[in-house]
């Protein structure tokens, strides 16, 4: 009897008609027919072999070069499931659409059926997606990203437990490019795009929208986080998840090379970009990191700002319109060295100074996580690592302190829920722009965020002893404009004054918004840094932070009576405190 899989490959062949079937193993040998197809078709451009051994360029179509969230919809039965914050189409609807666009979409092409774990191969917590792809670029790229491949297939059996993604290029106009999800039926479908979160089903698609429901359903988190480990000079690791906007940096603080490395500290890789965390059986909050790859933004990247990324990068890697020097070799703008002469440009064409970037500022790398210097050796842990603080983060120029700590949890969930930044190129649209960024998963929440919150509340509750929550902004700006902390390794020193506040040896002052460092209890030995720019870098400013609140309110207000009460009452009280410390001042 055919199994659950084999009919939906079965009934995704008769509508897609596609000239042949691959069923992916995920082996050495079939990526090197995949490596070499792609090569022969023009899909991958080779790049150096002898400096970038098992290198490859993929440009993809100018039109698909992100992910688009004006064409990704939750397709729930009922609009409010979806919430406010994500586009919405009834799932016949939605069906109705795509249907005739898959229908035939796969004729003269392979079909590839791409089977994978997401999470550890032996975790209780990992699971199971298969992607059916038109593309042989995606199926190369999900064997770095996910467990791709055999061990997919044993694990599934002939279990219906899996999350089907139907994906296929279509004709990559982007008036016939949807990325549907269907939350109450685990599915996915997508078409039109060949590109990063649209077309690497596993990534967004399931490890965040399919996930954030099912999590909700069954009592877990599935979070935009990063997972780092710090270890301290005794050689213990105290891990922490952090949540950015998409941009913030979250590949190279999860990969960083620690300023306080002579003192003893240094940081441990779990994870870039998602986080799946449960509470174990002694209440403990336990991460693990559903992906086997880092998908990086490459523009702006360097020996400077992730030297272990440059390192893990050189061998084995996906680059995706990044441009090449006259020697194969990737290039993007913000890496070591000016342009050579003889640069192609991301587009495949010959680049001249003034031509505008070389690189499209969206360009990526796409490397085993296992190539990373910095990956911790419990990375693969099938319980996952105990989380002790979740980290919340944004670009805010003018705003926030570079760092702060919730009073509580439901106070932290707030900070969470009222995250801002403002935005760069991976979400097409307005650049510099600030957006609201509840834990940086408005893009990422396959359900209504009111709801979403209401499950975080829920979850502290079932802890025993719930990690501490931060909020950091490594982005502030002097009247100068220019930044006033200096980011990247130095970093460092404020995830020390978070294990700190975690042990109980650090101090803070309490401030309406929650407890900022006193200047002494940072760890600033080595640092260039004046006294008054550590005070900027601190300072609350009340009138800021009154009409903050006021704009969190009117955010709040679209969410309507599904918002939870302690959301509000958090944000009343935060009105209230700001106007005792104002009166209080005066
Ligand atoms: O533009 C895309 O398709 C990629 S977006 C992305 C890729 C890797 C990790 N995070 C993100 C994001 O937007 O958060
Ligand atoms: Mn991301």
């Amino acid at each position: 009897m055919a199994t659950p899989l084999e009919n939906w490959v079965e009934e995704s062949s008769r509508l897609t008609k596609p000239a042949k079937i691959v069923w992916c193993d995920g082996s050495e040998a079939e990526n090197e027919r995949l490596t070499a197809d792609m090569l022969r078709d023009g899909t991958f451009v080779e790049l150096n072999q002898k400096t970038f051994p098992n290198c490859h360029l993929h440009r993809s179509n100018p039109n698909d070069v992100a992910r688009t969230e004006q064409l990704t919809f939750i397709c729930t039965q009922k609009k409010e499931d979806a919430g406010p914050t994500n586009n919405w189409m009834a799932p016949v609807e939605a069906k109705d659409k795509l249907r005739p666009l898959f229908d035939g979409s796969m004729k003269g092409r392979t079909m590839y059926v791409v089977p994978y774990i997401l999470g550890p191969e032996k975790s209780p917590y990992s699971k199971i997606g298969v992607e059916i792809t038109d593309s042989a670029y995606v199926a190369a790229s999900m064997r770095i990203m996910s467990r791709m491949g055999k061990a997919a297939l044993d694990r599934l059996g002939s279990s219906a437990d899996f999350v089907p993604g139907l994906h296929s290029l279509g004709d990559l106009d982007p008036n016939r490019r949807f990325i549907t999800h269907f939350p109450e039926e685990k599915l996915i479908w997508s078409i039109g795009s060949g590109y990063g979160g649209n077309a690497l089903l596993g990534k967004k698609c399931f490890a965040l929208r399919i996930a954030s429901w099912m999590a909700r359903d069954q009592g877990w988190m599935a979070e935009h986080m990063l997972i780092l480990g710090l270890e301290d000079p005794s050689g213990k690791v105290t891990y922490m998840a952090a949540a950015f906007p998409s941009a913030c940096g979250k590949t190279n603080l999860a990969m960083m090379v620690s300023a306080l490395e002579s003192q003893g500290y240094r940081v441990w890789t779990v994870g870039d970009d998602i986080a799946w965390m449960h509470i174990a059986a002694d209440g403990t909050l336990r991460a693990i990191n559903p992906e086997a790859g880092f998908f990086g933004v490459a523009p702006g990247t360097n020996a400077k700002t992730n030297p272990n990324v440059m390192t893990a990068a050189n061998r084995n890697t996906i680059y995706t319109n990044v441009a090449m020097t006259s020697t194969g070799e990737p290039w993007w703008e913000g890496i070591d060295g000016a342009p050579a002469d003889g640069l192609i440009s991301w587009k495949g064409e010959k680049w001249k100074p003034g031509d505008g970037p070389a690189a499209h500022p969206n360009a990526r790398y796409t490397v085993p996580a296992s190539q990373s210097p910095t990956l911790s050796k419990h990375w693969e842990d099938p319980a996952g690592i105990p989380i002790s603080a979740i980290i919340f983060g944004g670009r805010r120029a003018r705003l926030a302190p570079l760092v702060y700590e919730s009073h509580d949890w439901q106070h932290g969930v707030f900070v969470g829920a009222t995250m801002a930044s403002e935005t760069t190129a991976a979400a097409t649209g307005a650049v510099g722009v600030s957006r609201r960024d509840p834990m940086a998963m408005l893009p990422f929440c396959g359900y209504n965020m009111a709801d979403y919150f209401g499950h975080w509340l829920a979850m502290g509750g079932k802890m025993k002893n719930p990690p501490k929550i931060f909020h950091v902004n490594w982005f502030r700006k002097g009247a100068d404009g220019k930044f006033l902390w200096p980011g990247y390794g130095e970093n460092v020193r404020v995830l020390k004054w978070m294990l700190d506040r975690i042990e109980g040896r650090a101090a803070a002052t309490e401030t309406p918004i929650g407890s900022v460092p006193t200047a002494s209890s940072l760890t600033l030995d080595g640092l260039n840094i004046s006294r008054d720019t550590m005070k900027e870098l601190l300072s609350v400013d009340t009138n800021d932070w009154l009409a903050e609140d006021q704009a969190v309110g009117e955010f709040f207000k679209k969410f309507g009576d599904r918002l939870p009460k302690a959301i509000t009452e958090e944000q009343k009280a935060l009105a209230d405190r700001l106007t005792r410390s104002t009166v209080a001042a005066k």
